[in-house]
């Protein structure tokens, strides 16, 4: 369930079931608030080597950390906040707009991500300059 909270970490946790070891379920719509079109997974990152540092204009994602840990920062603008994620059952809601970066993973690390839309290098917004008059923009609109 999406635990409701005016925070901009939205943490998901799914059920988690012991049954000779740990299994987890992500599943829509109980636990996952879009239809999953693409699963990706992350393994093997460099130390020191931050990844993210991008916005997306359509897609939603849920980000698991399965295995090691990891730093998220998440910014919509208007805030930031950070989390440290390393318990396999809770994902973090990245949602469409909001600039995200994955930092102090290592070779152990594994991020599993869930994913409401198909690829499209064109949904990226890379220059943080340019999300940060996407997202003001959109504000003035309103
Ligand atoms: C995101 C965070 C959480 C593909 O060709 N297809 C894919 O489905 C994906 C996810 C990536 N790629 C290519 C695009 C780049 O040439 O793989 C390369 C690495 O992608 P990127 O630098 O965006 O990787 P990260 O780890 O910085 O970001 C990834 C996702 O790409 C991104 O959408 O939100 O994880």
């Amino acid at each position: 369930m999406v635990k409701k909270s005016t925070k901009l970490i939205r943490i998901i946790k799914i059920p988690k079931i012991y049954d000779d070891g740990y299994l987890c379920i992500a599943q829509t719509p109980d636990n996952v608030p879009f239809n999953i079109k693409r699963v990706y997974y992350i393994f093997d990152a460099k130390k020191d080597l931050p990844r993210g540092k991008h916005a997306h204009k359509k897609n939603k994602q849920i980000l698991f950390c399965i295995q090691g840990k990891v730093r998220m920062h998440l910014d919509n603008g208007k805030k930031k906040e950070e989390i440290v994620l390393s318990n396999p059952e809770d994902g973090i809601l990245l949602d469409k707009m909001v600039w995200h970066e994955m930092l102090d993973m290592d070779e152990k690390t594994i991020l599993l991500v869930l994913a409401s839309e198909n690829f499209d290098a064109k949904d990226y917004i890379r220059d943080y300059k340019e999300f940060l008059s996407l997202v003001s923009f959109k504000d003035k609109k309103q």
